[in-house]
């Protein structure tokens, strides 16, 4: 079996309107299994490693205020072809063009802020899910020999 495993980040805006439970019923009747849950207020040093790709860009610093702005919810979830299948229930970054139907299509919009609010992270590769679950469940997951 070459089932994969991603991260999923439910961001502040999500948990702070309640959607929590919105995206997590999204992923599941999808058919991915939630393999590993938990919320945490992160901090700088966390945020500058997961999105250190992003470092330098324009939308960086104001991207980090927001993630640090309330509690996140980071999951992992499980299936064949789950990365590529969650970021296509995810929608489009821009929230304003994400298609009807996906989570960022259907319940977030352009704020007017500085970074784009958008509800939800995926990773974006096997490699990119690996390092980040790790950031974020190092040693944690269930039959993870570590
Ligand atoms: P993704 O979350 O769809 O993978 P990335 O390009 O990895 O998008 O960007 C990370 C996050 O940074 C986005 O989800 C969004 O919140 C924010 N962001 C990305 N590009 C822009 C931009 O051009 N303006 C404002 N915010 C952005
Ligand atoms: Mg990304």
């Amino acid at each position: 079996m070459n089932s994969e495993r991603t991260l999923v980040l439910v961001k502040p805006d999500g948990v702070r309107r309640g959607l929590v439970g919105e995206v997590i019923a999204r992923i599941e009747s999808k058919g991915y299994a939630v393999v590993a849950l938990r919320m945490l207020q992160a901090d700088r040093a966390l945020l500058e490693r997961h999105y250190e790709e992003h470092l330098g860009k324009p939308f960086f610093e104001p991207l980090v205020e927001f993630m640090m702005s309330g509690p996140i919810v980071a999951l992992v979830a499980e299936g064949n072809r789950v990365i590529e299948g969650f970021r296509s229930l995810a929608g489009v970054t821009d929230p304003t063009v994400a298609a009807p139907g996906t989570i960022r299509g259907d319940l977030a919009r352009d704020q007017g802020t500085k970074v784009l609010q958008n509800l939800v992270h995926g990773s974006d590769s096997v490699e990119s899910a690996n390092r980040e679950i790790e950031i974020f469940f190092s040693g944690q997951l269930i039959g993870e020999s570590k």
